[in-house]
């Protein structure tokens, strides 16, 4: 991750190679409530440390960070998994709030799938947003990827259907399907993403294979009540935290997990069709806690 929360950094820059104190102690913990680890996190790693320093009083601002880490490393099990691309073709759907992130990520994966070697075409499926096709018909254009496009206003489904059968006839193995965010209630949004997922079952009852909830990551857990109604709804099977970069809030994918309990499968770190990675806990905990210094 290319940047985090500069707070949590400097306190870290500030206590690394120093022994604690209660003051520093004090410093990282307000450090990891506003870079947004969320209470019970921020509890659980806060304890384990005043434990430490309770027995040792010269604890160094390193060991610290190791439990910090520790920690984290557990409440994160699970959180990185491989993508099963076993299907073909392997539909992924990808859905969230207006504004999170699921045009440009849709564009992103299309871009990244390709150059790891699969075939890949993206389906239109926005069709309440007057500019939305444009928007994934630019990015079809310039990362040069396949596209299933669509008018203002057409059935969504039957472009997810249309994509699909699309992908059979042109021998691609993953299909993307960037969906509407900004509809004028969730409950027609939620129908808009049910019958989507109802129509392609026709075609293929695994499909979609994963329904990927893309999360903004700069509005914090905050944004969760929603996510949450997509998984009830749904039925999700993953989540893209975005906008990871200059964002205050890097703690908020422990909390998005934990909230949520399904693999972050990729990060958004900036508007490039190169900034998104795939998520890796070790590496996550490393861009907290030492940066730099890996
Ligand atoms: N900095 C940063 N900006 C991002 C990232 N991902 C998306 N954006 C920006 O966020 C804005 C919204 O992105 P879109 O991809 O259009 O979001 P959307 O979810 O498709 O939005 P709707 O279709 O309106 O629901 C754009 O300006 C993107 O460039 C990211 O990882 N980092
Ligand atoms: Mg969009």
């Amino acid at each position: 991750m290319k940047e985090t929360s500069s707070r949590l950094f400097s306190v870290i820059d500030g206590i690394f190679s120093k022994s604690l104190d209660q003051d520093t102690i004090e410093a990282l913990e307000e450090a990891m409530y506003s870079a947004d680890f969320g209470v019970d996190t921020t509890r659980e790693i806060l304890a384990k440390i005043k434990d430490a320093y309770r027995i040792d009083k010269q604890l160094k601002g390193k060991s610290a960070l190791d439990i910090a880490s520790s920690v984290l490393k557990k409440i994160l099990i699970g959180a990185d998994v491989d993508i099963d691309f076993s299907a073909n073709p392997t539909v992924v759907c990808l859905v969230g709030v207006n504004g999170s992130g699921k045009t440009t990520t849709a564009a992103k994966l299309a871009n990244k799938f390709s150059k790891e070697g699969h075939g890949v075409i993206v389906g239109a499926c926005d069709t309440f947003r007057a500019a939305a096709n444009e928007q994934i018909k630019e990015w079809s254009k310039r990362l040069g990827f396949d596209l299933v496009g669509s008018q203002h206003g057409a059935d969504s489904a039957s472009v997810a259907f249309d994509t699909y059968e699309a992908a059979m006839a042109r021998g691609k193995d993953v299909v993307i399907l960037d969906t509407a965010g900004r509809l004028h209630n969730k409950d027609s949004l939620m129908a808009e993403l049910s019958k989507i997922k109802r129509v392609l079952g026709k075609k293929n009852t695994a499909a979609p294979h994963h329904c990927w909830l893309v999360v903004d990551a700069s509005l914090g857990i905050n944004s969760l009540v929603s996510a949450k109604k997509f998984h009830e709804e749904f039925g999700l099977t993953g989540i893209i935290v975005t906008k990871l970069d200059g964002t205050a809030k890097a703690g908020a994918v422990v909390g998005i997990y934990r909230e949520l309990g399904l693999p972050i499968y990729f990060v958004g770190v900036g508007e490039a069709p190169e900034d998104i990675q795939r998520f890796s806990v070790d590496e996550y905990i490393n861009s907290l806690f030492f940066p730099n210094r890996q």
